[in-house]
């Protein structure tokens, strides 16, 4: 019998990730102002079983206890959001030292706890005053978000040492201005591609911002999905070539290369902007790293029906699909970081979420809630990182999604991620059996993995 070592290089970073209004409640609290999210969620009809961020996991109360988890846990790094309309309640000009107090005791409380904070700025919860100036389409964006990230990196650049300007823009242009189905809700294809374009240049003017007074690291975060054409035909490999570059490269391109891929002008027609070349120069500033969201693949068929990538995903039989409907598929990490290497060069790379939705079922008091489906889902995933790493690509660290069970944006709160438990009604957190098995691949440095 073959054994194969799964021990990670020294210095790989642990952690887990959860963001701001899938965790904190208390929307309003203490001066904040209104977000998007705020009120896309209280708008009748757009989220699951009528599910709301009001109170979601307390975490703006109980953020003690669930350090507390986190060290239970052995995390090194807790990858955590920041509500940008707590610190200024109107997007722009007037900071609300009460919001931006909460963020500066949880850096405390993590670092007391020896746990390094990695803080993202934007993960899709805008302020709701900068959407009634036209949110991103509003060129302007780029300017209020550095003006915000300033405000953050004064307050907290003496603790946090690393930072993400936006997490999965891919989401908010497709699901928030494409097909309405995430905050703020349109549906068009014109506004789609100008929405991208503003959040990479937002990124980059956050990071010019940041090499004027940082001293520590930044980066961006992207949700990465490798395409694989459902057949050899010529379609359908162009139907995967679209899918590709609009999920993969709309984003990584103009910040890592500064270009837009081809296909984009082929996929939007007449809807594809002419953006000024100067752009690109903002866009594409160096960054320190960039983390990479992995939960899945697509196999893909070309489907002229399809508006407006004129592509679909074929589901694959036979195979686990979690309970979003992904297929559980772990070679698409290694081919995704190799993917990325491949592209953009040898920038050092986080996995920043990585984790699935399984049915838990209920156990008694003091029991661990066995998840066998998610212990496998994420042993399978370690090791195929493991198997990048080997093959040469420079991960520095993995980012489990999620700490808590949470609000799964308009899904609500039946899909469960966590590695603990929430018990709703009652907020009582319970580890389930990957929180034990992630404990121990923490303590091993992967060793647990071995097989
Ligand atoms: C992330 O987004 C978010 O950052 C996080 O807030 C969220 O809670 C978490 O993941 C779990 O969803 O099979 O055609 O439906 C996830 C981004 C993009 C990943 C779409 C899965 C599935 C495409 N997702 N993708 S499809």
């Amino acid at each position: 019998m073959t054994r194969r070592s799964y021990r990670f290089p020294d210095g790989f970073l642990w952690g887990a990730a959860t963001s701001a209004y899938q965790i904190e409640g208390s929307p309003l609290a203490d001066g904040a102002g209104p977000s998007i999210w705020q009120r896309f969620a209280h708008t009748p009809g757009m989220m699951a079983n009528g599910d709301t961020g009001d109170v979601a996991c307390d975490h703006y109360r109980r953020y003690r206890d669930d350090v507390r988890l986190m060290r239970a846990l052995g995390l090194q790094s807790y990858r955590f959001s920041i509500n940008w309309a707590r610190v200024l309640p109107e997007g722009t000009g007037r900071v609300n030292p009460r919001g931006l107090d909460f963020y500066s005791r949880l850096v405390d409380e993590l670092l007391e706890h020896g746990i390094a904070p990695n803080a993202t700025l934007f993960h899709w919860d805008l302020p709701a005053a900068l959407d009634d100036r036209g949110g991103w389409l509003n060129r302007d964006s780029a300017h209020w978000f550095a003006e915000y990230a300033q405000v953050m990196f004064r307050a907290l650049d003496d603790r946090v040492t690393r930072w993400t300007t936006l997490n999965e823009p891919w989401v908010v242009t497709d699901g928030g201005y494409l097909h309405g189905v995430v905050a703020p809700g349109h549906r068009s294809k014109y506004e789609a591609p100008i929405a991208a374009h503003n959040l990479m240049r937002a990124s980059g003017a956050g990071i010019q911002a940041y090499r004027a007074h940082g001293r520590h690291q930044i980066g961006v975060v992207f949700n990465i999905e490798p395409k694989y054409p459902a057949s050899d035909g010529a379609e359908d490999q162009a139907a995967a070539r679209r899918a590709h570059a609009y999920m993969n490269q709309q984003f990584a391109d103009p910040a890592l290369l500064g270009s837009y891929p081809e296909e984009l002008k082929e996929i939007f027609g007449d809807a594809w902007p002419d953006f000024p070349a100067d752009d690109f120069r903002l866009t594409k500033q160096p960054v320190d790293f960039v983390g990479i969201n992995y939960y899945t693949r697509a196999v893909v068929r070309h489907d002229p029906a399809q508006y407006p990538l004129r592509a679909a995903p074929v589901r694959q039989p036979n195979r686990t699909h979690t309970e979003t409907g992904w297929e559980v598929y772990e070679q698409g990490l290694t081919d995704t970081l190799l993917w990325f290497k491949d592209r953009y060069g040898d920038v050092p790379l986080y996995v920043t979420e990585n984790g699935a939705a399984f049915y838990d079922p209920p156990v008694a008091e003091g029991e661990v809630l066995e998840d066998p489906l998610r212990v496998d889902y994420l042993r399978r995933h370690l090791r195929a990182l493991h198997r990048a790493i080997g093959a040469g690509v420079d991960v520095r660290g993995y980012y489990a999604w999620s700490l808590l069970d949470n609000l799964e944006w308009s899904l609500g709160f039946a899909k469960r991620f966590g590695l603990y438990h929430v018990d709703f009604a009652t907020q009582k957190r319970t580890p389930k059996a990957s929180a034990r098995l992630y404990a121990q691949v923490i303590a091993s440095h992967g060793a647990a993995l071995d097989e």
